[in-house]
């Protein structure tokens, strides 16, 4: 067709289109949804909505990108469409830029907040702003406050002491993230573990459903399934009590291997285990083994447990006595054993155990072979490593001979008939801890009486405000706790003078229900109305990052199922389909002896423009710190926006990770740019015309396959739109669209019925495009002389007959006489063709023993076989 392209084509102005469309969406109110209007069915399209950090680059695109083609894609298909945003606005960042360059979080987090949305609006992606909500407001911490007395009432919201991160010369608590290798980030002294009274949710009271309902999330991605099994991390095996030889006390130890109890030849305590102090106390050692302990306490969990890291411990100068046989076992503290899991004291067994039996060769402490492999004995005296595998029971006493799979049971429930054991199930999931020693969180509403102990803030007093006069010291204490008139409070009960809590709440809690907030965004009574929620939940679509496949998801599974237990919701599980999407990677360049990241055009030929040492290229995330961050702005500027959108859905399957590549956009507008100019060629001669009378069976070739193309690219988009979100290949299937309407010999003087073939694949392509790309084609479609927006209309069908492979009848001849008829796909090849027709019975029969001379074919007519 380029030969028509003709010098008064109008101009692809993207600017002037956007700029356009965008303020016609949000005059038109477009994504705007009255939550009780019942007569379209509901479609809940929900973006894990972002923490307010600084700028967004294209990387960050993708998630919104992805949203905004599917909720387009959604409304099109004629749901009530709710696609909502807002902030998950307090945390760590904030803070900390607070302390470093003196900017109330407050205002640093709304000024970001802005700046998001200006992005998100360039990016043209599309949200009911009236529902906009941030985590920091007082009408939404108010109900995160309400929710959390409400899990008090339960007794699923608790104080313990537990192990903190702290740093004595900050004097302050810190998070995980704010200890690089031990030491603290703003002032690098050592970090100590302190134990300090802290605030929890009793999640492990839901471990077992949180697991079971998994089984239902058929729409979610196997391998975040996966992931949260293994957190979750369900262990069946038995409690086996052992008992202190010295003062008759029990100690439990959970173990998944009761079969190997006759082999036990030492005990270990974690070194956080209660009992250690009142073990070594008075004895001559008991500095040494204190100091010893604090030292093995300020390992991490993962250098602990890891099969890498040196397994060491101490000898306590105690024995307990094995259940099952009486035998004195010696009592020792390792750094293996951790606190946190099973009954925090571990039985050994170094014959089963690789990571006992490197601990009994350190220390020489005896081996016992308990489990014997088929045909085969094991001598402890020649053994490499511990067999962990089955076998056959040996020096288990009334249990000999017994397969282990068996002797588990039957050794579990001798125990339980004695009382000194019994089944156990463990769970590697730990209570919630969600006190944060931190100011820019949601105050945990607690108040303090030395009369009568901890008592919730009555609902009425709620919110308790986050006082915004607040003094942050270098120190990265909370500044709440120096904050007099905040922490005086009344008691509730016996009106005497009270302390308030000055711990906020980790903000997983605040992304844990926000998604109930967006159905009732305004609500001042109550968080939200069940009657609504229960209508729209669960969200129909959830999309985000696969960094939150763990914590976020179950914090919000687990949230659910709590207000259920409540009676205020009516489902257990919140997200019925989720997505993650995968990162976008870009190269980085470092330079090692300037210590840099460069920007490409920093380097040449590998090296550095400035020392000339050889560049370090890696793929790497996207990230400021990874100097290699594509800013959108430049992008929009040059391209287009719907450049931007096209490349990012194109880049390749949405839920894998995938390399940016600046040249590779490019591409992506003159696709654009093609699609504009089609349109355009065949505008004026296109309109005003009717569905062929007659069928399609008497339109020319041509024609007919313009229109079977047309309703397989609706078919194969839809396909995606509805399957696993593979844009790009639904993309790519216009893109053939695009190229077979150029080369269509269409023309003005065509007839009706084939200009109307013309202009329905050219709608079509205009449509199916729309999510993808909404300004572009918003201005097609007003172009070809619609009105109102595009999104308005319904997504097309397809002609379910016209995406089968149409069939054609060929006769064959051998020697010029016709001797059968084979029928082909329209597509086949004349190769193809050729093998089908010498294959035929009819043919065979009468080219029997004879010379095949030639074969004569006429593409998709006829085929003529001389033999001789
Ligand atoms: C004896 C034994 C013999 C074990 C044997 C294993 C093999 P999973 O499957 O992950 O649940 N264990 C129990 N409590 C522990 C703690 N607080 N710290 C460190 N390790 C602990 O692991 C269960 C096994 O982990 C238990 O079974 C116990 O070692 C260890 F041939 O008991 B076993
Ligand atoms: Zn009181």
């Amino acid at each position: 067709m380029s030969e028509n392209v003709k010098p008064d084509l109008p101009k692809y102005d993207f600017k002037a289109i956007e700029r356009r469309w965008q303020s016609f969406w949000s005059e038109e109110k477009l994504f705007h949804v009255d939550v009780a209007d019942d007569r379209a069915p509901k479609y809940y399209c929900l973006m894990m909505f972002p923490y307010p950090s600084g700028s967004l680059h294209v990387g960050h695109g993708r998630n919104y990108i992805i949203g905004d083609a599917v909720a387009r894609y959604k409304m099109m298909k004629g749901f009530n469409l709710l696609t909502p945003m807002g902030w998950d606005a307090f945390g760590l960042p904030a803070e900390n830029a607070a302390i470093k360059e003196g900017i109330h979080p407050m205002k640093s987090t709304m000024a970001n907040i802005a700046a998001i949305k200006k992005q998100l609006s360039r990016w043209g992606t599309g949200y009911d702003w009236a529902r906009e909500i941030a985590s920091c407001q007082p009408e939404y911490y108010r109900w995160t406050q309400w929710l959390f007395l409400k899990f008090f009432e339960k007794g699923l919201a608790y104080k313990k002491k537990a192990p903190v991160n702290w740093c004595p010369s900050c004097a302050t608590v810190l998070a995980n993230e704010q200890v690089v290798s031990g030491l603290c980030e703003r002032c690098d002294t050592e970090v100590e573990q302190r134990d300090l009274e802290q605030w929890f949710f009793k999640i492990t009271d839901y471990a077992q459903r949180l697991l079971d309902d998994l089984d239902t999330l058929d729409h979610w991605p196997e391998r975040v399934k996966m992931m949260q099994r293994n957190w979750i991390g369900r262990s069946e095996g038995a409690r086996i009590d052992f008992t202190l030889e010295a003062t008759g006390e029990t100690l439990p130890v959970f173990t998944t291997r009761p079969d190997t109890l006759y082999g036990v030849t030492f005990m270990v305590l974690a070194p956080e285990h209660p009992l250690i102090p009142s073990l070594v106390a008075g004895r001559p050692d008991e500095q040494d083994i204190l100091s010893f302990v604090s030292e093995l306490r300020n390992q991490s969990a993962i250098e602990r447990t890891s099969d890498t890291s040196e397994k060491v411990g101490r000898f306590l100068g105690h024995f307990v006595l094995n259940p099952v046989n009486g035998e004195r076992v010696p009592l020792w503290v390792a750094n293996f054993a951790l606190m946190e899991y099973g009954t925090g004291a571990v039985m050994s067994v170094p014959a089963h155990d690789q990571r006992d039996f490197m601990f009994a060769k350190k220390y020489d402490i005896p081996i016992k072979v308990v489990i014997q492999p088929e045909g085969e004995k094991l001598d402890p005296a020649t053994m490499e490593q511990a067999y962990e595998e089955d076998g056959v029971q040996d020096n288990s006493g009334p249990f000999d001979g017994l397969p282990n799979r068996q002797a588990i049971p039957a050794i579990t429930d001798h125990l339980a008939r004695q009382g000194r054991g019994d089944f156990m199930v463990n769970f590697r999931l730990r209570d919630w801890l969600i006190s944060r020693q931190r100011y820019w969180g949601a105050p945990i509403p607690i108040i303090t009486c030395d009369q009568c102990g901890e008592l919730p803030v009555p609902e009425q007093d709620l919110p308790v405000l986050l006082p915004l006069d607040v003094e942050f010291s270098h120190k990265g204490e909370n500044p709440l706790a120096r904050h007099g008139q905040f922490i005086q409070a009344v008691c509730p009960k016996c009106g005497g003078a009270a302390r308030r809590e000055t711990d906020t709440m980790d903000t997983f809690v605040c992304s844990s229900w926000y998604f109930l907030r967006f159905i009732d965004p305004h609500n001042d009574e109550a968080p939200f109305r069940s009657e609504a929620v229960n209508k729209w939940l669960p969200v129909d679509q959830y999309i985000g990052g696969v960094e939150h496949a763990i914590l976020h998801l179950l914090y919000a599974r687990f949230f659910t199922k709590v207000l259920y237990d409540l009676g205020l919701v009516n489902f257990t599980e919140p997200f019925r389909n989720l997505f993650t999407q995968g990162m976008i990677c870009k190269k980085s360049f470092w330079c090692p002896s300037c210590k840099v990241h460069l920007d490409e055009d920093a380097t040449a030929d590998g090296r550095c423009n400035t020392c000339k040492s050889t560049v370090q290229v890696t793929l790497e995330k996207m990230s400021k710190s990874k100097g290699n961050v594509v800013a959108p702005d430049a992008l929009i500027d040059r391209y287009g926006v719907d450049t931007q959108r096209l490349y990012t859905l194109f880049i390749g399957p949405p839920e894998k990770d995938a390399e940016w590549n600046d040249s590779a956009v490019l591409g992506a507008h003159r696709f654009l740019n093609k699609v504009w100019e089609t349109v355009h060629i065949h505008l004026d001669w296109m309109l005003d015309t009717g569905k062929p009378e007659g069928g399609l069976e008497n339109l020319p070739r041509a024609a007919r396959d313009l229109y079977r193309k047309t309703h397989r690219t609706i078919r194969k988009v839809t396909e995606d739109m509805e399957g696993d979100f593979h844009f790009n290949t639904a993309i790519s299937a216009v893109m053939e669209l695009v190229n077979l309407i150029r080369s269509s010999d269409g023309s003005p003087s065509s007839p009706a019925s084939e200009r109307w073939v013309l202009k329905e694949a050219i709608e079509n392509a205009v449509i199916l495009l729309s999510p993808f790309v909404p300004h572009l084609s918003e201005e097609l479609w007003r172009a070809l002389g619609h009105d109102g927006s595009i999104f308005r209309e319904q997504w097309p069908g397809y002609d379910e007959a016209a995406t089968l492979a149409e069939e054609i009848e060929i006769p064959i001849q051998v020697n010029g006489k016709l001797r059968s008829r084979i029928v082909v796909s329209a597509e086949a090849t004349d190769e193809e063709i050729r093998s089908l027709a010498l294959a035929d019975e009819k043919v065979v029969r009468h080219t029997e023993g004879k010379e095949i001379k030639r074969v004569i074919l006429v593409p998709k007519r006829l085929v003529n076989v001389v033999v001789g």
